[in-house]
């Protein structure tokens, strides 16, 4: 499957995508293949694997596998460092976090685990990833030089420099379970200049109307992951989000 020109696809259709992020830490395989499933039923694009502590190994693989054998939408690598590779996966999210202090989650996790893409056949697709305050444990895990909320100019400044390094997909990340989301003036701002490039937007993104509002603001998708683990109806919840956002 190409994903990437799925997504393209999908944009270009329904204005806008939904992401589910699963993080393989939080529960069994067999669980978040269910959560899979129910977010599927809401009407999700595609299903992104990975967190910051602990989705790696056994784990990791038995969870991508369970997910892919009860859905059929794009399952997408989300990894932490190099360890958050499974070779069961369609495709992986090849990021660097450009504003981290740690050579480490800028290039050298990268390094290491680019071997394991070319020989599994996972499909790369090349992210610029911006931590914004508050950040969260990712924010910490990966010594992030955070941008202030309300310094969107910032945020542009990376977001071109990661264009202009080639990359196709750049992510506004608050850091999950974030009190406030990435703020609309901000992603109004990055999405202007990447133009026909990808704009993600995550984290601390609980309902349909926040959602909305990063939608509107110019994200080309949105990510959610706190929410469906903590509510009851994923199904429910995900439609709400995907009503909101798509046209
Ligand atoms: C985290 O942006 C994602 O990487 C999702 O955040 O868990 O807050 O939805 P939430």
């Amino acid at each position: 499957m190409q994903v990437e020109i799925h997504l393209e696809k999908i944009v270009k259709q329904d204005g806008k995508a939904h992401l589910t992020l699963i993080d393989p830490a939080s529960q069994t395989p067999e669980i978040a293949a269910e959560m899979a499933l129910a977010a599927v039923k809401g009407g999700t694009d595609a299903i992104m694997i990975g967190g910051s502590t602990g989705a790696s190994g056994t784990l990791l693989d038995e969870t991508v596998m369970k997910i892919k054998e009860k859905v059929d939408v794009p399952t997408i690598l989300f990894p932490g460092n190099s360890a958050g590779l499974s070779s069961y996966a369609d495709a992986v999210f090849f990021m660097s976090l450009l504003n981290s202090r740690d050579i480490n989650y800028i290039i050298t996790n990268q390094v290491l685990g680019a071997p394991m893409v070319y020989r599994s056949g996972i499909e790369p697709i090349s992210m610029a990833y911006l931590l914004v305050e508050p950040g969260g444990t990712v924010g910490w895990v990966g010594d992030a030089k955070l941008i202030p909320r309300k310094k969107p100019e910032l945020a542009v400044a990376y977001a071109l420099a990661g264009k202009y390094f080639g990359m196709h997909y750049t992510y506004l990340e608050a850091g999950s379970g974030a009190d406030a989301p990435i703020n609309p003036e901000m992603i109004g701002a990055v999405k202007k200049v990447l133009g026909d490039n990808m704009l993600i937007v995550g984290g601390g993104i609980r309902d349909g109307e926040t959602a909305k509002l990063c939608a509107k603001a110019g994200a080309d998708m949105i990510v959610t992951g706190t929410i469906v683990e903590e509510t009851k109806d994923v199904t429910a919840k995900v439609a709400e989000l995907v009503a909101a956002i798509k046209h």
